[in-house]
């Protein structure tokens, strides 16, 4: 069986590829349903999108769809950019202009006081069933200069201590085994046999 994963950022696409993989399952996202519409994202919150996002597209093609909602929320910026991570710096989406905001806005504001977590929300959704929500963080320091060429959106500003590496000097496995998404799903894997039997 497959699972639809209602997005289309070809960056999370990837990590959601190698992170079920790893558990021999197969999955299509909506890179593989150029036809459906985007979903206009109304919510204020991780958890509303990714509600919104899940049941709309699981009511749409009448199936099971998990579905991600997830940002940077920058403690000096009091959570920002948050649920407007995608479109920080405006339409069109574009990653680029996003780290330069996100570097705009942390002038002058020192290293130790430019902490921040990567947050993801996954929902479950299934027509006539109740949405099954969990989340995942992993915390960070937002960086003055981009390091690294892997991952996606803000990852080249986040440096995760441990490692003393942006999210995007990691290796892909590296990452997909500390990430905000990893960890989320970690979390849906415990009840996820439950909700399904329900
Ligand atoms: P879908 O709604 O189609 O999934 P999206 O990119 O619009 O795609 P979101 O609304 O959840 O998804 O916005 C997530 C944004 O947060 C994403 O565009 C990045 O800018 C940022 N983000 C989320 N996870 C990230 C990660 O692992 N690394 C770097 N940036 C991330
Ligand atoms: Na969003």
């Amino acid at each position: 069986d497959e699972i639809l994963i209602a997005t289309g950022n070809p960056g999370k696409a990837k990590e959601f590829e190698a992170l079920f993989a790893s558990k021999g399952l197969k999955i299509k996202t909506l890179l593989d349903y150029p036809e459906i519409p985007e979903v206009e994202e109304t919510g204020d919150t991780f958890v509303e999108n990714a509600l919104l996002k899940a049941e709309t597209i699981a009511h749409h093609l009448n199936m099971l769809v998990l579905a991600d909602d997830s940002g940077l929320c920058v403690d000096a910026l009091h959570g920002q950019p948050g649920v407007y991570s995608a479109r920080y710096a405006g339409e069109p989406k574009s990653d680029a202009a996003n780290n330069a905001k996100l570097l705009h806005e942390l002038t002058g504001i020192p290293a130790a006081e430019r902490t921040a977590k990567f947050c993801c929300t996954l929902a479950l959704a299934m027509p006539g069933k109740e949405s099954l929500v969990v989340e995942g963080s992993v915390e960070g320091q937002i960086i003055g200069i981009p390091r690294g060429d892997n991952g996606f959106g803000y990852d080249p500003l986040f440096l995760v201590p441990e490692f003393n590496q942006t999210m995007a000097e990691l290796p892909n496995e590296q990452k997909n085994a500390i990430s905000h998404r990893a960890n989320a799903l970690e979390k849906l894997e415990t009840v996820w046999a439950d909700w399904i039997q329900d």
